[in-house]
């Protein structure tokens, strides 16, 4: 039987730029991403956003912004990583390392995609351009994705 595991990913905005973390240790280790992991029972999935924020990057969220929710299945694994995916240009505090993430600002024309995971330039467009979306992906192993769909949708 498949499980789900419930994890958020924040991504900070600028206009024309964006913040990453260069993600130090554990799973997605070596690759540009948002801030996030895993909620924890007790709290709400944007009280987990905020946390995770908070703790890898050192910036606090007053708001954060829906951007989409994406089902990742990894081949001969039964747990189905449920991440929801937010934006805030609305914090406080200014990034700074911790033992999880290195961050960098990015103009938004020179994001890493070769160094970050590979379905994420698949969906930025959808995040740069405010279109809210769900999408799935199977992976095979970390690199390669075996298939997957994405779609606009109207809210989440
Ligand atoms: P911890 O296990 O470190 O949280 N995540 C992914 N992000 C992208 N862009 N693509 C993927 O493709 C991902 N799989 C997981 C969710 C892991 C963090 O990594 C994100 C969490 O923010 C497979 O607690």
């Amino acid at each position: 039987m498949a499980s789900k595991k419930v994890l958020t990913l924040v991504f900070v905005k600028e206009p024309g730029k964006i913040l990453l973390g260069m993600k130090k240790r554990g799973f997605g280790q070596g690759r540009w991403n948002g801030f996030g992991g895993k909620v924890e029972k007790g709290e709400t999935i944007l009280e987990g956003a905020k946390r995770e924020l908070l703790e890898e990057s050192g910036v606090t969220a007053n708001s954060l912004t829906k951007v989409g929710l994406i089902n990742f299945e990894f081949e001969k694994d039964p747990v189905i990583l449920e991440v929801h995916i937010f934006k805030t240009s609305d914090y406080n505090g200014s990034p700074m390392e911790t033992e999880e993430m290195r961050p960098q600002w990015y103009t938004d024309d020179a994001i890493p995609f070769d160094k970050m995971w590979p379905d994420d330039h698949l969906w930025f467009p959808y995040m740069f351009s405010n279109r809210l979306f769900e999408a799935y992906f199977l992976f095979q192993g970390m690199d390669v994705i075996v298939s997957h769909w994405i779609k606009e949708v109207e809210s989440l």
